[in-house]
């Protein structure tokens, strides 16, 4: 079984209450998550989406599955369809699913079936202010992140925006499931430091996985 090959990176870390990294978790999904990613930006082309304040968002995003999360001048949201476009966002592939489902029960949240997956594409100096994910309907379901490509500094910060945040490097695999007491807490990512990565070349890409309708 190919899983076997990874598993000395196969590590579970408690990060903090409700909130476990699956260190390498989805590298036994790569190969066909790659594939699937490019079938979705074929469809649905990343962007750089403007905030409500009207900044133009230095990572560029996508959408797959019934709901995609969207901002623009008129605020934060999750939509059915790619306003760029016009047309619904792409299916969420098999594999993200499953993936998906696979982490969440590792982590203690079975039955995880996510209607929504945000794609984030940080190229270097790229970054995410500190926030909290809060335009989900329900957050009683957990959120699950996926790290593809460059490494980065993923910011963990309390229930408070002044909780001073602790760093956590986040590499190529690793998953992180995100219910419970974590489900609110504030985060982001440092400023991505330039690299080449074999799969990824220049860039992250992070996945979130969420129940959003
Ligand atoms: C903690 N993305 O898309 S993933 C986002 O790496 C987002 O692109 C980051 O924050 C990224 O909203 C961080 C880790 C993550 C995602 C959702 C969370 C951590 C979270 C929700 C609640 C608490
Ligand atoms: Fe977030």
């Amino acid at each position: 079984m190919i899983r076997d090959l990874f598993e000395e990176d196969m590590r579970d870390v408690r990060l903090a209450p409700g909130a476990m990294l699956l260190s390498g978790f989805a590298r036994r999904f790569e190969a066909p998550c790659v594939t699937a990613l490019r079938r979705v930006v074929a469809v649905a082309p990343f962007r750089h989406m403007v905030t409500p304040g009207g900044h133009r968002m230095s990572i560029a995003m996508t959408n797959c599955g019934a709901a995609g999360w969207v901002t623009d001048r008129t605020g934060y949201r999750y939509d059915s369809h790619d306003p760029q476009t016009g047309r619904r966002w792409p299916a969420m592939p098999d594999v993200f699913a499953d993936l998906a489902a696979q982490a969440a029960a590792r982590a203690g949240f079975d039955g995880f079936a996510p209607d929504a997956c945000l794609i984030n594409r940080y190229e270097p100096g790229a970054r995410l202010s500190l926030h909290q994910d809060k335009n989900e309907r329900d957050f009683s379901a957990p959120i699950v992140s996926v790290s593809l490509g460059l490494p980065a500094v993923f910011l963990l910060g309390g229930l408070r925006r002044a909780d001073t945040p602790r760093r956590v490097p986040l590499v190529h695999g690793d998953v992180v499931v995100w219910g419970g007491p974590a489900r609110l807490r504030y985060h982001g990512v440092l400023p991505l430091e330039a690299g080449h990565h074999l799969l990824m070349g220049g860039h992250r890409i992070n996945l979130t996985f969420r129940r959003a309708a």
